[in-house]
C-alpha cells in the first residue's frame, strides 16, 4: 500500500480530470482491477480517501475551518485526500447574516473558492438551525422570525446557487427521546417551518440537493430516527421539495455506532431519497476505532443511494471534540489506522451497486411537471402558484412555462387577497406591494425554450395567493 500512496504526486488542478475518467472507467469493478489500474503511471487508483471514493460514484469529504486554510499542512493533507468540503461554521446563521438583512460571506467564500479551484465540491451547512443563530434572531418569534428565517434560506441560497451540491436546509429538529420536534423559536413559528425552509431553498438554487441533517439518528430502533423517518415520508408522500437525509454520526460511547446502521441508510434511501454521512467522528484509537471506521464505510457502500462520506475535521487536534481522537489523521497530520481502514474499506467495496448519477437540474430551467396543465400550444405562458400558508404569513412559488414559441421575458400578474402585502422576491422582479401585483423575469431566467419552465417565489404578510394568474410572455 505505502508504494500506491507515494504515487500521488499530481498537483490538484490534475485531480479532477483524473477522478472523472476513473469514474468511468472503473465503477463498478472490483478491487483486482483497481490494483491493475494503478500499475499505469496515469492512474492512482485507491491511493486516496477522495479518488478511492470516486471510483464508487461517491465523495469523501471533511469539515473546513476557513481561518486554518494558512496553515500548509493542513491544506496539504485537504487537498491530497478530500473531494469535498463542509463550512464547519462559516454559513451558519451567525456568520452569514449578523445584523438582520446585512449579509458576510466572506469566510464562507475563502472555503467555497478553495474548493472550487481545487476541484471539490461544496456542501453547503446550515441553513436553518436552532443553534448558532444571531443575537437578533434569536429574540425575534412568531411571524418576524418566520419571515426572518425563509429570507435568510432565500438569500444564502440565493448568493452560492450553482455552487453547492447539497444544502442542509434545516438541522437539528428533532428532540433527543420521544421522536417529536425538538422546541426552539423556529419550532414555534409554527410545525410546518422545515417545510417552508425546504421549498424557500428549492426555489432559491433548484440545482441543489436539498437534505434534512439530525444526529443521533443512526440507529434504526430509536425513536428520534423514525421521528425523522417519519417526516421525510410524510414530505415525499405531499411533494415537500427533499432530496437527501444527512447522519452526522458522531459515535463515542454514549452514541456508539449501531450494528443496524446499514439498516436505518437503506431504510430512509428506500423513501426515494438520497443518504449521506455528513458529519462523521468516531471516539477511540487503534484497531477499535479502525474497525468502526471500516464499518460505517461498508453500511455506505452497501446502500446504493448513500452518496458520500464527510469527516467532521482533519486531525484529531481539529476536532471539535479533539480529546477523543475522532478523526482519520494524529494531531502531526500523519495517517491513523483508522485511515487505513478507511482506505482500504473504500478500495475494496466494488460488489455493489453504485448510486446513479443523475447530474442537477440545470439552475433555472425545469421541465413542466405532469401534474401542471399543459403549456399553451402558441404564444404566451402560464402560471401556476403553490401556496405555503401559516398564520399571518405565506410564500408562494410560481412556476413559469412557456408556450410551444417559448418566451423572451415574461410578467406574471395577479391580485393579492385583501390585507395581504409581499415583503420578499426572489428570481423575479415585484412590481406593487398589494393589490394588483405584478412579477417580472430577472435576467437568468428571461429566455424560455418551448415548453420549458422556470420558478420563482415571493413571501408576505396575510394570506397568500394560490391556484394560477394572468402569465404574459415577451
Ligand atoms: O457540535 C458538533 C456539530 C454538530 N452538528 C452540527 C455542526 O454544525 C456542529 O459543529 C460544531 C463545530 O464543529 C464547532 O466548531 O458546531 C459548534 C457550535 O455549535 C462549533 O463550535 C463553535 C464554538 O461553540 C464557538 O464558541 C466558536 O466561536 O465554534 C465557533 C467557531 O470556532
Amino acid at each position: 500500500m505505502d508504494k500506491v500512496l507515494a504515487r500521488d504526486t499530481e498537483g490538484p488542478a490534475a485531480r479532477p480530470r483524473r477522478r472523472a475518467a476513473l469514474i468511468s472507467a472503473v465503477a463498478g469493478v472490483a478491487m483486482v482491477a483497481a490494483a491493475v489500474m494503478v500499475t499505469s503511471p496515469s492512474a492512482s487508483a485507491g491511493t486516496t480517501l477522495g479518488a478511492s471514493a470516486a471510483e464508487k460514484g461517491r465523495y469523501f469529504g471533511t469539515a473546513v475551518a476557513a481561518f486554518k486554510l494558512s496553515d500548509s499542512q493542513y491544506t496539504g493533507i485537504l487537498n491530497r485526500e478530500f473531494n469535498s468540503v463542509t463550512a464547519e461554521n462559516e454559513m451558519k446563521w451567525d456568520a452569514t447574516e449578523p445584523s438582520q438583512g446585512q449579509f458576510n460571506y466572506s469566510s464562507a467564500d475563502r472555503i467555497v473558492n478553495h474548493a472550487r479551484s481545487n476541484g471539490m465540491q461544496v456542501r453547503g451547512h446550515a441553513l436553518a438551525w436552532h443553534s448558532q443563530q444571531p443575537g437578533w434572531a434569536q429574540n425575534l418569534s412568531g411571524t418576524a422570525l418566520r419571515q426572518a428565517m425563509l429570507n435568510h434560506v432565500t438569500q444564502v441560497a440565493t448568493y452560492y446557487r450553482g455552487k453547492i451540491y447539497a444544502w442542509d436546509v434545516v438541522n437539528e429538529a428533532y428532540a433527543d427521546s420521544g421522536g417529536g420536534r425538538r422546541d426552539s423559536n423556529l419550532q414555534r413559528t409554527g410545525n410546518d417551518w422545515i417545510e417552508a425552509a425546504f421549498r424557500a431553498a428549492r426555489a432559491a438554487d433548484p440545482g441543489a440537493k436539498l437534505c434534512y441533517n439530525d444526529y443521533n439518528t443512526d440507529n434504526w430502533t430509536w425513536a428520534k430516527t423514525q421521528g425523522v423517518y417519519n417526516m421525510v415520508k410524510d414530505f415525499k408522500a405531499r411533494g415537500v421539495p427533499i432530496d437527501c437525509v444527512g447522519f452526522q454520526s458522531h459515535f463515542n460511547s454514549g452514541s456508539p455506532y449501531p450494528s443496524n446502521y446499514r439498516t436505518t441508510l437503506q431504510s430512509f434511501a428506500d423513501l426515494g431519497v438520497d443518504v449521506q454521512i455528513t458529519e462523521l467522528d468516531i471516539e477511540g484509537s487503534g484497531s477499535t476505532q479502525a474497525t468502526t471506521y471500516g464499518n460505517v464505510v461498508r453500511d455506505c457502500l452497501a446502500v446504493a443511494r448513500c452518496t458520500g462520506i464527510t469527516v467532521w475535521g482533519i486531525r484529531d487536534s481539529d476536532s471539535w471534540r479533539a480529546s477523543g481522537t475522532p478523526l482519520l489523521f494524529d494531531s502531526s497530520g500523519n495517517k491513523k489506522q483508522a485511515y487505513t481502514a478507511t482506505l482500504d474499506a473504500l478500495n475494496a467495496g466494488g460488489t455493489t451497486t453504485p448510486p446513479t448519477t443523475t447530474p442537477p437540474p440545470p439552475p433555472t430551467t425545469t421541465p413542466p411537471p405532469s401534474t401542471t396543465t399543459p403549456p399553451p400550444s402558441g404564444s404566451g405562458c402560464t402560471a401556476t402558484l403553490t401556496l405555503n400558508q401559516w398564520q399571518g404569513g405565506f410564500v408562494t412559488n410560481v412556476r413559469v412555462t412557456a408556450g410551444a414559441a417559448g418566451a423572451n421575458g415574461w410578467t406574471v400578474s395577479l391580485t393579492l387577497p385583501s390585507g395581504a402585502s409581499v415583503t420578499n422576491t426572489w428570481s423575479a422582479q415585484a412590481s406593487g406591494t398589494s393589490g394588483a401585483v405584478s412579477f417580472r423575469n430577472v435576467d437568468y431566467n428571461r429566455q424560455l425554450g418551448a415548453g420549458a419552465s422556470t420558478e420563482f417565489g415571493f413571501q408576505g404578510n396575510g394570506t397568500g395567493p394560490s391556484g394560477t394568474a394572468t402569465c404574459t410572455a415577451g
